[in-house]
């Protein structure tokens, strides 16, 4: 298995010269300057792995080409983003990056409700928290038909957070749960979300697998002519947020999406953290079941609660057996001839990660403490 870092370019404060002291030799990085729906230009494409091969490591995946809104929403004149995603990634090609990763859930990309949660022993971990969630959805936004989504427990949890809660307290909520947003994006706040929520009306899950499968019609043949492997990043959490469908959260999606257009290059991102903490899911299982579409690994467990509540946990310390997953995926790497591009995925703040900003969950010791703990499960298995 092949060691990457992520690595957020200009957005991150974590350099180069400190991820080569991990020895992990592959970075995970995109250009999140540039808005979705636009052209990677080429140029761009090369100046980033130019500074990522100075500091001896190479770039072996993107993570993410954004989906535009509106191919996922289905709406407006889709054609020329297609057109531009294509383009995007015949000059990824012709750098040499031949792993995309992206994901299609609608307006958010991961949600969480607290970004510093205590951990067990000290620092600090992501959260979700269903009762801030349900407060967030049923006090603060107000939202038609949030009530049904969640199970009492935690609707009683929002109400009482709501009712003790400060103007501050809130804005930090909305702030956070925006956060899984990297780099350039339009970011709302409870009006906006409102709005875009409203343009959402009506979408339901049969309809944005449609608008998913004629993205990847569009998309899929480039992609299999360039040698590019597009890898799908599961829903995190695996739910329906905010009323808005998810299509990437089981198995049964999985293999879905792996039917609409039956390519290896419509390949998977096996992210064990967010397909965990769905309750049917069971991850060495779907490892070994879609192994054959596996182009990129994120390795990261949590601790569920009975309300749908997690808080992400230290790499071999959660509900999700990474021993057996990393079991699976080596047996898929010698079926297949591959070596497959993983990265430790978040890490709790530790020590001196305070000392500086990072990315949501991006820190640099709480990683390298995942990263060596899996590298010591692999170097065991193997
Ligand atoms: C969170 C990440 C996601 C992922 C995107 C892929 O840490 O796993 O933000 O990068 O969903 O498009």
């Amino acid at each position: 298995m092949r060691e990457t870092w992520r690595w957020f370019g200009e957005f991150d404060s974590v350099t180069l010269t400190e991820f080569t002291q991990t020895e992990a030799v592959g970075i995970v990085s995109a250009l999140h300057a540039i808005p979705y729906g636009e052209v990677w230009p080429q140029d761009a494409i090369a100046a980033r792995r130019a500074e990522i091969e100075a500091a001896g490591l190479t770039w072996d995946v993107v993570e993410s080409l954004p989906v535009h809104e509106d191919i996922k929403r289905g709406t407006g004149n889709l054609e020329p983003l297609f057109a531009n995603y294509r383009t995007s990634l015949k000059h990824l090609a012709a750098e040499g990056i031949k792993t995309v990763c992206y994901n299609f859930m609608p307006i958010l990309d991961w949600t969480r409700t607290d970004l510093a949660a205590p951990a067990p022993r000290g620092g600090t971990c992501l959260h979700f928290d269903a009762a801030k969630m349900a407060a967030f959805e049923i006090h603060m936004l107000g939202r038609d038909g949030a009530e049904a989504d969640y199970p009492s427990d935690a609707k009683t949890g929002g109400t009482a957070w709501f009712e003790t809660s400060t103007e501050a307290d809130r804005a930090e909520l909305l702030a956070t749960i925006m956060a899984g947003l990297p780099g350039a994006v339009e970011r709302y706040d409870i009006a906006g979300q409102r709005g875009v929520l409203d343009s959402y009306a009506g979408r339901t899950h049969t309809d944005l697998r449609a608008n998913l499968k004629r993205f990847l019609e569009e998309v899929i043949p480039t992609a299999t002519d360039l040698g590019i492997n597009l890898c799908i990043h599961p829903d995190d959490p695996p739910r329906n947020i905010l009323g808005l469908p998810r299509i990437v959260s089981t198995a049964e999606d999985i293999a879905w999406i792996m039917g609409a257009v039956d390519e290896p290059a419509n390949g998977l991102t096996l992210c064990t953290g967010s397909l965990g903490s769905h309750p049917t899911n069971d991850v060495p299982a779907i490892t070994r079941a879609f192994g054959d579409r596996i182009h990129f690994v994120h390795l990261r467990t949590f601790a569920k609660q009975p309300d749908g509540s997690f808080s992400e946990s230290a790499h071999l310390n959660g509900d999700v057996d990474l021993v057996a997953v990393i079991d699976e995926l080596l047996e898929v790497e010698s079926k297949r001839d591959v070596d497959l591009p993983f990265r430790a995925d978040h890490g709790h703040a530790l020590l001196t990660d305070d000392q500086r900003t990072f990315q949501p969950g991006y820190t640099l010791v709480g990683r390298l403490r995942g990263l060596a703990e899996l590298r010591g499960i692999i170097a065991a298995l193997s």
